[in-house]
């Protein structure tokens, strides 16, 4: 008897076990993902993550672009039946085939729309082979929820192939966002959706999307990592690294493009401008005498775009989501990260013209396509021409990585003018961190990100819901001065802080303009420096107008050059006006400056969105308020690395990737516990054991009193 009530016990448990591991069905709508309804209060979107490749129509069927008509058809149909190229993930066309890794097999992913306060769900489900994935909603700032995050192995463990998970989250406020991978290189395989929350209201005019990227059509960035090694940087054959000096005279220090898509589709040009494929792009219609705003997304995962719409004004009116007052302009910059919305009247002679995304590549075209298409145009290229900048006929560019450009009038990020005000210094606990940004020579000649000379190391846990668990943490203490670093970091904040965080592209190793985006957040951005006109963009010493650095590496003990800039006191900033985002480019050779209260507790990863960039630990974790972060969502999925115990500190450690040596293990001896941990679990013990006793007296004599009868 006291076995059978064991058995239906342990039973019992198992159930639970069972009931809590099933994961949340998929309902058979999942393939029509899209649009929530204006008025419901829950919205369920559906995202497959799969392998998929471009010019294919379906998995046999490949498709080639007739180079006479320009059209689209399958290999071998001698019946030339025109295929639609909305049936077929084009890239750039190329006939080269790489694996991509997709959104519901469309690139980008499908165009989500929510309004503002519905509870969201996105069930995602990896239908990969190999890689696991989470997926990231850039910009929502996650409050309450920021488990949701989506960074992998900083605010979850990755979604295994097989495996699915749901996002739940309440978007708060309006704008234009986007959702990608934030797992490994992802981006550069083409996990890349536009997320749009709206007021729940009409839209006051027609809309489009816009999502632009960059693409390598023969590989990606995991597979030029490869032929690298992880941890190399510098190929003398000039590929799979590809730093590419630009007309401002930085550089572009990442990895080989070939092409810029928008809404992923883009055409291919050789070094001289040639064109050399005949791509269908995307048609934008318009018609003569209306409005239009367009929402346009920096999907790319390396290069920064500058986008024009032949023959018409933009007038921007968002920037990373957020109102700014209107800007009239001829074209706009935009890094890897960042969004802008602006409004065109389609004013023009009814016609076709080219909607570009040129890059400031000096030796390369990389410029991507889209065309606005007036009612009654016929269905042809545009011949238009691109505006002609000239001393009298200065061309207005907003969001320049720079001061100064030749024929060009820039208006610099902290001059875009925010509607709601930035908190002022004073008006809460102030915290002013110094972060230099760039990249160093580590060990072996391999160069690394970092900021603050420490290249981050992401943890194999869950940092956020696993926190006991992560390891390879930080001790600053030992990465002196001018030491390099490789381990995990973190800022911290208390809630009601109000946080200031100056960004430096200082140091030896300064020649690429970095886009910092930082997650839980959107930010005020208070200032942008710029390197000096005509000063070499290597040359450590040009910013020390402005800060004090204690030598070339400027990677710790940084200040202000003059010293009554701390504390919040930079002079002429306008904190009523300054723009609020959630991604800011940082000038090669500049500075940015950038504050926000901290009143969203969780652990926010901050980083270059260059995705690169941040695979080489250019990042840094803000732990924000920890003991304020809500507990995870019952049965929140965990993981841990599995080593034998005594792998970190034998010899087989050697054939670990070596870390440098100033790199502090937090725990070689496995799993410890808390004092705390240990005798709630001594007491979870004594309760089943006491309740087993109990039970067993009780059955034995239930059975004794059956027995006397
Ligand atoms: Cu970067």
């Amino acid at each position: 008897m006291e076995r059978t009530t064991m058995g239906a016990y342990i039973g019992q448990l198992y159930l639970i076990t069972i009931i809590a591991i099933v994961p949340e069905a998929i309902s058979d709508g999942h393939t029509n993902p899209g649009t929530c309804d204006m008025g419901a209060s829950k919205c369920d979107l559906y995202l497959d993550v799969s392998l998929w490749l471009p010019m294919r129509r379906n998995y046999g069927e490949k498709v080639y672009i007739n180079d006479t008509d320009g059209r689209l058809y399958v290999h071998g149909d001698e019946s030339y039946n025109q295929i639609d190229p909305d049936d077929v993930v084009l890239a750039d066309g190329s006939p080269r085939e790489r694996t991509l890794t997709l959104f519901n097999k469309t690139m980008p992913g499908p165009t989500l729309i929510v309004y503002v306060n519905q509870e969201v769900k996105v069930h995602v489900r990896n239908q990969m082979l190999s890689d696991g994935v989470t997926v990231h909603f850039h910009g929502i700032e996650m409050r309450g929820t920021p488990w949701m995050d989506g960074a992998a192995f900083v605010t979850q463990c990755p979604i295994l192939p097989g495996q699915t998970f749901t996002y739940k989250f309440t978007p708060k406020r309006k704008g234009t966002y986007f959702y990608h991978s934030h797992t490994g290189a992802q981006m550069s395989m083409g996990l890349v959706g536009a997320f749009i929350v709206k007021e729940r209201k009409l839209d006051e005019l027609e809309e489009h999307v816009m999502v632009l990227q960059d693409y390598n059509n023969a590989q990606s960035s995991d597979e030029l990592f490869a032929s690298t090694g992880l941890l190399g940087f510098i190929s003398t054959e000039g590929e799979p690294f590809a730093s590419e000096l630009r007309t401002d005279g930085s550089y572009s220090a990442s990895i080989k493009i070939t092409s810029s898509l928008i809404n992923g589709k883009g055409r291919l040009f050789d070094p001289q401008g040639n064109q050399l494929t005949n791509t269908p792009l995307t048609v934008f219609p318009v018609k003569q005498g209306q409005a239009y705003r367009f929402r346009v997304i920096g999907g790319a995962y390396s290069l920064q775009h500058k986008v024009s719409i032949d023959n018409h004004k933009l007038k921007l009116v968002a920037a990373d989501g957020n109102d700014i007052d209107p800007i009239i302009a001829d074209s706009f910059m935009i890094h890897s990260g960042e969004r802008f919305d602006f409004i065109i009247d389609a004013n023009q002679t009814v016609d076709n013209y080219w909607i570009r995304a040129e890059t400031l590549q000096k030796y390369t075209n990389y410029t991507g396509f889209a065309i606005l298409r007036y009612e009654g145009a016929e269905s042809i290229d545009p011949t238009s021409s691109v505006q002609q900048c000239s001393m009298e006929n200065m061309c207005t560019v907003v969001n320049c990585p720079f001061e100064t450009y030749p024929n060009w009038t820039c208006i610099t990020t902290d001059q875009i003018h925010s509607t709601t005000p930035a908190p002022t210094h004073n008006s809460g606990s102030f915290k002013e961190f110094f972060v230099s940004v760039g990249f160093a020579q580590a060990e072996n000649n391999v160069f690394m990100g970092h900021m603050n000379g420490i290249s981050l190391k992401l943890p194999s846990v869950s940092a956020l819901t696993q926190p006991k668990e992560v390891t390879d943490i930080c001790d600053e203490s030992k990465c002196a001065a001018g030491k390099f670093c490789r381990c995990y970091r973190s800022l911290e904040v208390n809630f009601g802080d109000v946080v200031q965080i100056n960004f430096f592209s200082a140091g030896k190793y300064n020649l690429a303009s970095h886009p910092i985006h930082i997650h839980g957040y959107s930010f005020h951005v208070l200032k942008v420096g710029y390197r000096q006109e005509n000063s070499s963009v290597v040359n450590a010493q040009f910013l020390n107008q402005y800060i004090s650095c204690p030598n070339e590496f400027c990677y710790r003990n940084l200040g202000w050059a003059n010293q009554s800039w701390k504390g919040g006191n930079i002079p002429g900033i306008d904190l009523d006006r300054a723009p609020r985002k959630d991604t800011v480019t940082l000038p090669a050779g500049g500075y940015v400056v950038v504050r926000f209260v901290a009143d969203n507790p969780g652990l926010w990863y901050i980083h270059c969105h260059q995705e690169y960039h941040a695979q080489k630990g250019l990042g840094l974790l803000l732990n924000d308020s920890f003991s304020a972060i809500p507990a995870p969502p019952e049965g929140f999925p965990e993981c841990r690395s599995f080593p034998p115990p005594d792998w970190l500190t034998s010899d087989k450690r050697e054939s670990l990737p070596k870390d440098d040596e100033n790199t502090t293990v937090a725990r070689t001896d496995g799993r410890t516990f808390t004092e705390e941990e240990f005798w709630g679990m001594f007491g979870a013990l004594l309760f089943v054991i006491l309740l087993q006793f109990i039970i067993s007296v009780w059955c034995l004599r239930k059975t004794k009193s059956s027995v006397s009868f």
